[in-house]
């Protein structure tokens, strides 16, 4: 706990059955992995899960993230198919931020200081069930 400071931003690393059980009753959505590193690659498309309360139908892909330190991180959320919406939530699924387009060219971006813990991102796009193509996420510190 914490001392694995080799990778403090671990997707899989420390997390419990606890964190996953809680991860999967929050968004009832499958939520992968991701950590620091180089952009992931992925898409909103017709079966992904949709946006549960923002009513428009939109297509939600869901990432999780543990921290074993207080830290700044950025997430970068970008596409060139369509509008992004970005949310940050805790691992109850409570939502600690959103941004539309902080990142440019309609593209989000969340900066943010977080304390040791699981969290959860949200890639979604601003409008209907027709706002479907790929993303790239990135977390970064
Ligand atoms: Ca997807
Ligand atoms: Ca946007």
């Amino acid at each position: 706990m914490g001392c694995d400071t080799s990778d403090p931003t671990g997707g899989g690393t420390g997390i419990t059955q606890a964190d996953l059980d809680a991860l999967a009753s929050a968004f009832g959505c499958s939520v992968v992995a991701i950590s620091v590193g180089p952009p992931r690659n992925g898409s909103l498309s017709d079966d992904d899960c949709t946006h549960p309360n923002d009513g428009d139908q939109s297509k939600i892909d869901y990432f999780r993230f543990r921290l074993s330190q207080n830290m700044s991180i950025v997430i970068d959320y970008e596409s060139s198919d369509y509008d992004a919406y970005l949310y940050l939530y805790d691992s109850n699924g409570q939502q600690l931020a959103s941004d539309d387009d902080s990142g440019g060219d309609l593209d989000s971006r969340i900066s943010r200081t977080l304390n040791t813990g699981v969290y959860a991102i949200g890639a979604n796009s601003v409008f209907t069930t027709t706002d479907l193509g790929s993303y790239t996420m990135r977390l970064s510190n």
